[in-house]
């Protein structure tokens, strides 16, 4: 591009929504910045926004889910469908990689799939091509729960469907995003207990599928055995004869190639199963109030914080160090302080 001023907001918008792989990169950075800019943004997508299939990915760090997801987006391309993906925090970049390149150019496509959208030099209408992002969120305070919503909503905006995040199971903010999602897909693998570990991490709560990836790999069988017997349990406690649905526990090799159509047919069967019995809006509901609760989160965090070293708060805290005040009370005034003036 040789736009010298800064494109606006709507103008990004308008040229995304035209297919410019360049503008949402441009778009993407402002939502990974967060402020103004992806308040903007998340307006002008909100109106274009909520027909995508929203599928969670997530697993123990080097279960492979990365390369799941190059074998999924490259067989939903095949079926004419127009994946994006968020990578969250990936250690291993999601270059899905080479093998989603290759598979690609395979089914016909004029070219690769870059990894570095923003870069890639294609600034034309390339409608049919999955878009593949990684978002890294590591140091931004609450970064995670405000971006990857909003990203998915831009992608859900542009037409992307189904929309695909990848985030490593291991903090609760990975959970909950995974959680918000339509589809929760929990990858597992060979190895000292990882149903055992999934089950420690909340993972077994949020997935709808569950994939025992590296099934080329001695111990497969014992994973799904794990699985099975952590579901039944469930079941024991009325959660599934409640719901009418029991996650499925798909086999895979994503380094083989074999399984992932499977859990393809697992994600649609469970879309079905959501749309057929009304759950699919208490998934945007659930979806919505996570996010909202995560921005009035991080509001209110930085409305402590001023308050806190403000001339009120630090006349408080000296009062504390005096022993004239216990934090108790000078919780409760700051507390009133506070109240008020979000009331005003
Ligand atoms: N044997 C075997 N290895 C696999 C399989 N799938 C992935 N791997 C390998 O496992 C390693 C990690 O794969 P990734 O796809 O990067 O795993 P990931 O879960 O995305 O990793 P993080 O994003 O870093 O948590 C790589 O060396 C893969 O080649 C599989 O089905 N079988
Ligand atoms: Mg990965």
């Amino acid at each position: 591009m040789t736009t010298r001023t800064k494109p606006s907001i709507p103008d990004l918008y308008r040229d995304a929504r035209a297919g410019n792989r360049l503008a949402i990169g441009r778009l993407l950075t402002r939502v990974e910045r967060g402020g103004a800019d992806a308040d903007a943004v998340s307006e002008l997508a909100h109106a274009d926004a909520g027909s995508a299939h929203i599928v969670g990915i997530t697993g123990a760090p080097g279960a492979g889910k990365s390369t799941l997801v190059g074998e999924l987006v490259s067989h939903l391309v095949a079926d004419g469908r127009r994946p994006a993906v968020l990578a969250v925090d990936p250690s291993s970049p999601l270059t899905g990689g080479a093998i989603l390149g290759d598979r690609i150019r395979m089914e016909g496509s004029q070219d690769s799939v870059s990894t570095r959208p923003a870069v890639d030099g294609d600034a034309g209408t390339v409608r049919h091509k999955p878009f593949i992002r990684s978002m890294a969120t590591r140091g931004h305070s609450g970064g995670l729960a405000l971006a990857v919503p909003l990203a998915v909503r831009l992608f859900d905006a542009l037409g992307f469907d189904p929309v695909i995040i990848e985030t490593v199971g291991v903090g609760q903010v990975e959970v909950d995003v995974v959680g918000a999602a339509d589809t929760a897909v929990v990858v597992a693998t060979p190895g000292m207990g990882d149903a055992v570990q999934a089950n420690k991490a909340g993972l077994l709560e949020v997935a709808d599928v569950f994939v025992v990836n590296k099934a080329d790999r001695p111990g497969a069988n014992d994973v799904r055995r794990d699985l099975e017997l952590m579901l039944d349990l469930s079941k024991v406690t009325g959660q599934e004869a409640e719901i009418g649905y029991r996650p499925p526990i798909v086999m895979a090799s994503a380094l083989e190639g074999t399984g992932s159509t499977d859990v393809l047919a697992a994600v649609a069967d469970h879309l079905a199963f959501l749309e057929s019995t009304g759950r699919r809006d208490e998934r945007r509901r659930h979806r919505a109030r996570t996010e909202i609760e995560a921005r009035l989160a991080q509001a209110l965090h930085r409305r402590v914080a001023d308050l806190l070293s403000s001339p009120t708060g630090v006349a408080l805290l000296k009062q504390v160090e005096a022993g004239d005040q216990s934090p108790t009370s000078v919780t409760r005034t700051l507390l009133d302080e506070l109240l008020a003036s979000t009331e005003s």
